[in-house]
């Protein structure tokens, strides 16, 4: 329970010869994470980061609750954090809203609480997010789509969305964002159905999606990798081919390896990338509060678009160029997860 000897540990020689007497064990800083659950390839990279981060060699006791993409779940385990006196809370939302009640606890009990990837968005009780921009992802999408569909004399867009989980900020940003770019060009959203960022659940919307739709689609935005893969499943048992090379142009958001292997092997048309390694600004931010600075409140990381073509090189978003990058051996061989 390091925050109650912090200010022994900052006095004088008496207080240095009590801190003596604490045991090791008092250093060891208490973290309660209530992570989302573990659906999908980006979830296990973003718990392996938060555990590596957060281990016992590094000073910490990590609480690690998966909360099984279930709300209740999750408030409880906040709860629970508290009940235990931790020393931080770090929380991945499932669900934007339905917070303020709980953060209110925490903001009592006198626990900080760091808000990572989703966001919170009925409530300000915390000291600070690490995450990405999910609606500038969607919009990236778009843009790409937009200069890939010129480039390549596709005149019209007809579209299908798998969503993400329906109510987390991941999904509404990328949706909107896509959307926005969709609106601003008269396409086509043929449909948009929640696959819950699973494989299993991409698979049964694209299977769906090609019961009704079949021949009038030429576009699929999975909104993660997993769906993507359960979309390609559908598809190939339907007997349509995706990818650079067919009939459907086959997009996916997250980027995680076996997603860039896929996008350079043809399976994928484009990637945009949601880099779920946060944990290390996450101890950067526990550490400024251990020496009582004030993080910054928001912090975005950093992430970037992946093709399987050099069609598109830039898309524009806000009026700032941004490279596309396309998938070779060598951007392949450097990337982390
Ligand atoms: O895209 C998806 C995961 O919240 C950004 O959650 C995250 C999303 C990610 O299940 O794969």
């Amino acid at each position: 329970m390091k925050k109650k000897i912090l200010g022994l540990l900052a006095c004088t020689a008496l207080a240095a010869s009590i801190a003596v007497g604490v045991s090791a064990e008092d250093d060891v800083i208490t973290v309660g994470f209530a992570q989302v659950g573990h659906e999908s390839d980006w979830r296990t990279a973003s718990t392996k980061s938060a555990q590596d981060v957060f281990s016992a060699d590094n000073g910490y006791d990590l609480q690690f609750v998966d909360c099984d993409n279930d709300s209740a779940v999750q408030l409880e385990a906040v709860r629970n954090f508290i009940e235990q006196d931790v020393d931080y809370i770090i929380i991945d939302p499932i669900v934007a809203t339905g917070w303020d009640t709980v953060l209110t606890e925490c903001e009592e009990a006198g626990i900080p609480v760091i808000v990572i990837d989703r966001t919170i968005d009925d409530s300000d009780k915390y000291v600070a997010w690490v995450g990405s921009d999910f609606l500038k992802e969607g919009i990236a999408c778009g843009e790409w789509l937009k200069a890939y569909a010129e480039a390549k004399g596709i005149e019209e867009i007809n579209a299908l969305v798998i969503e993400g989980t329906n109510g987390s900020s991941a999904q509404i940003g990328r949706t909107d964002g896509f959307k926005q770019v969709a609106d601003e060009n008269g396409w086509t959203i043929l449909d948009s159905q929640d696959g819950d960022f699973t494989q299993a659940g991409g698979q049964e919307v694209m299977e769906s999606f090609i019961k009704s739709y079949e021949g009038q689609f030429n576009v699929v935005i999975a909104q993660n990798d997993n769906e993507a893969y359960g979309a390609q499943d559908a598809m190939k048992a339907a007997g349509i081919s995706y990818g650079p090379e067919g009939d459907v142009v086959l997009v996916s958001f997250d980027g995680n390896k076996p997603a860039m292997e896929a996008l350079q092997a043809g399976e994928l048309t484009a990637v945009f990338e949601c880099n779920p390694l946060a944990a290390p600004a996450v101890e950067e931010v526990i550490k400024q509060l251990e020496a009582g600075e004030t993080p910054e409140k928001t912090q975005y990381i950093t992430e970037g678009w992946y093709a399987n073509e050099d069609v598109v090189t830039s898309i524009t978003i806000d009026g700032n160029e941004e490279p596309v990058t396309q998938m070779t051996d060598e951007v392949l061989a450097g990337r982390a997860y």
